[in-house]
């Protein structure tokens, strides 16, 4: 079993595998760029772990960051570790939402929950894990805390995300969305949401992935008929990557407001 570790940058990615590899398979780079690739193995031998470089979004901003795209379009891989830092969840969601939309099994590591803990950051990771669909399990990785839990997490469940669509996108991104899935019927075994909804953002690794099985000029037009859809709907956007960000923002407000609770840890309350 393959799995791969992802996470925005210092949410303790290094740290985690630390904890749940005994030995190294290999260690060296990504190829093209200076970032350390190291894959490790599960200390109960489950499988290996794959390290990849810290990213906030899957729509690579530098060569570095594209690492892990690429490695989402040619690496098969059986399931996902997201490491999240739960005391910046709102930002550490929108790749989680991004990842679920991969449609590959998935789990979460809530690390760092010492940090919000002492923020007084309550997190219902039960409710989490119902909305996301997917394991949730808190971890302190500096200390190893919670990693024997999430290793048998990652040996005994499915994971695969028990929702089906996180973030409704609105009737036009999702009109165009249909669109670029029924172009790519039995050209990819990648899911088509992720790869259309990564081309509306702007992700030129998926551009480019998609002008080898789909004519360029017709994935041109997939974009400049949504954008068309979206001014017909006089819905006026700064761009399609910021309407997306914005959307998912939404959920992400929503799914903060009914797992998370924020106490006052300065002064304790008396009655
Ligand atoms: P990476 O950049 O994602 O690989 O994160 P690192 O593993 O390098 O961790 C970044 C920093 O956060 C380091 O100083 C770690 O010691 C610290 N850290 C990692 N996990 C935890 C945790 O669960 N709690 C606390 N308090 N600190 C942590
Ligand atoms: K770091
Ligand atoms: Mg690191």
């Amino acid at each position: 079993m393959e799995i791969a570790l992802i996470g925005n940058p210092n949410t303790g990615k290094t740290s985690l595998f630390n904890n749940l590899t005994g030995s190294y398979e290999y260690v060296g780079n990504w190829s093209g760029v200076t970032v350390e690739k190291k894959v490790g193995v599960f200390k109960n031998n489950i499988g290996r772990l794959i390290d990849l470089p810290g990213v906030y979004s899957l729509n690579p901003l530098s060569r570095d960051e594209g690492v892990v795209t690429t490695f989402f379009l040619e690496e098969p891989v059986d399931r996902l570790l997201n490491i999240l830092d739960a005391s910046q969840l709102e930002r550490n969601l929108h790749l989680t939402l991004q990842l679920l939309e991969y449609e590959k099994p998935a789990l979460i590591g809530l690390n760092m929950v010492d940090v919000a803990a002492n923020r007084g950051i309550q997190i219902d990771t039960e409710k989490l894990s119902q909305i996301l669909g997917v394991p949730v399990v808190p971890v302190v990785a500096r200390s190893g805390k919670g990693c024997d839990r999430l290793i048998e997490v990652i040996s005994t469940s499915s994971s695969h995300s028990k929702v089906k669509k996180h973030v409704y996108y609105g009737r036009a991104v999702e009109e165009a969305i249909t669109r670029v899935s029924i172009e790519l019927i039995g050209k990819t075994d990648h899911s088509p949401r992720w790869l259309a909804l990564q081309l509306f953002e702007g992700n030129e690794y998926v551009k480019r992935f998609l002008s080898d099985i789909v004519e360029p000029a017709r994935l041109e037009s997939y974009i400049s008929h949504l954008e068309s859809l979206l001014i017909q709907e006089n819905i006026h956007v700064k761009s399609l990557t910021n309407y997306i960000y914005l959307k998912r923002k939404e959920v992400i407000e929503k799914i903060l407001e009914t797992s998370v609770r924020k106490v006052n840890t300065v002064v304790p309350l008396s009655e």
